[in-house]
């Protein structure tokens, strides 16, 4: 007997539901801390145990480091603290974001933005599209689309199509390695595909850098977008480059703005909802080494709300689909408005929104959601004043008590 479960993935799995399925085998943890982007932890921050073992099954608490001890009750404590998780997330699931290559080039012709780029004795190049508004006055704002975007174009707004699947592959468990990242780094990289995606993204940034007014992009208005599995891409993108202004995954479910302790508890209550068991053999957007934690994510250090977290201050708009139970509704409410509480204590909550509807099919934008999705244009692109405090379900997110998963209290950070 064969059940299915997942309406956007052909996948059978024998048996049963998601969670009897095993990972696969996987590489031990790694004790060496990842190279990250990151500019160089201030020696005042606390360090991070390296034999760290964790486990909690509430959310993990954003203002105390991962010593267990010490309290985040400054800004500066909180970069610290974002630091330190931007070197978790990739440690434990992401894999390593490697820092910007030793040579990034790059031009513009028409339309056609073209990056080149070495590193180690290898090269790889790639293009991204821009289209430009019309009727508008350059520069202009612009959305970084990871694998196109499905919300609707806003006027006056170019919109740069990121080729994520070129540099690396999605197709399947089989993708593993595949694609132009690791042509440059080597198919055993750590790197899944979303943070390999995230590097991508960086390294036209770079070159939109270099290219400076001929591209007519504002640079300081940019946003990233993507929908289902590139919207867990572009939550990633956003999280790991300071020069995106506005984020907006949309639909981005499990292993996106959902968290991996509540979808867990979703599908143990009996709704076919993606967890990480699920996730891990179905694609290769997570490293390898996230497989030994799959079957026991209470053991990690973190969960999504501190993924969406890297964002802060900057703006984080959620879009997301109440309708289909796979992508764990209720998991990506608890867990982004729980993020939110990261703005709220640095003093930004209205940064940061979700916005959960349902009766459309997935990736097809719901027009009722065009104000949401306006107020966080208009406020972070356009630079305009509109009202973009809002955490809003339609019902998906029932389900969510907060006391169950959040044991910590939000302090407000000087
Ligand atoms: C929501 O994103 C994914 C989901 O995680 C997968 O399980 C499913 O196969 O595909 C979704 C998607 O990308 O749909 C286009």
């Amino acid at each position: 007997s064969c059940v299915v479960i997942n309406p956007y993935y052909s996948q059978c799995i024998p048996g049963g539901p998601p969670s009897t399925t095993t990972p696969p085998t996987t590489t031990p943890p790694t004790t060496t801390p990842p190279t990250s982007s990151d500019p160089p932890t201030s020696t005042d921050c606390p360090t991070t145990p390296s034999n760290l073992s964790f486990s909690n099954t509430f959310l993990p608490d954003p203002f105390t480091f991962a010593d267990g001890q010490t309290k985040v009750t400054t800004k500066a404590q909180w970069n610290c603290r974002r630091a330190e998780l931007s070197k978790l997330l990739q440690q434990y699931e992401l894999g390593t974001l490697p820092p910007k290559p030793s040579s990034v080039t790059g031009s513009l012709n028409g339309n056609t933005l073209s990056v080149s780029v070495s590193e180690g004795g290898k090269s790889i190049s790639f293009s991204a599209t821009i289209t430009r508004p019309s009727g508008a006055t350059a520069p202009y704002p612009a959305i970084i689309g990871v694998g196109g975007i499905n919300i609707p174009a806003p006027a006056g707004v170019a919109v740069i199509n990121f080729n994520n699947n070129d540099i690396a592959l999605q197709t399947d468990g089989s993708s593993r390695g595949r694609g132009k990242f690791y042509d440059l780094y080597g198919s055993n990289h750590s790197a899944g595909a979303m943070i390999a995606w995230s590097w991508g993204i960086s390294r036209i940034i770079d070159v939109l850098e270099m290219v400076g007014s001929q591209s007519q992009i504002d640079l300081s208005k940019l946003a990233v977008s993507g929908c289902s599995r590139n919207g867990k891409g572009a939550l990633v993108a956003g999280a790991f480059d300071e020069r995106i202004a506005l984020t907006i995954p949309q639909e981005s479910g499990s292993g996106g703005g959902g968290c991996w302790r509540i979808s867990d508890d979703m599908l143990h209550s009996g709704i076919e909802t993606q967890t990480a068991s699920e996730i891990v053999g179905e694609n290769v957007w997570f490293s390898p080494n996230f497989n030994q934690w799959a079957n026991r994510v209470n053991n990690l250090p973190f969960d999504h709300h501190l993924l969406a977290a890297l964002v802060a201050p900057r703006a984080l708009l959620v879009i997301d689909n109440t309708s289909i139970d796979w992508l764990g509704p209720r998991s990506v409410w608890g867990c982004m408005s729980t993020a939110n509480k990261v703005w709220q204590a640095l003093g930004v909550a209205d940064s940061m929104g979700v916005s959960q509807v349902g009766n459309h099919n997935h990736c097809a934008f719901p027009s009722n959601e065009r104000p949401d999705l306006d107020a966080y244009i208009n406020k972070f692109l356009k630079g305009q004043s509109t009202n973009t405090g809002f955490l809003k379900t339609d019902g998906g997110g029932s389900g969510f008590v907060e006391s169950r998963w959040v044991n910590w209290q939000v302090p407000r950070l000087s």
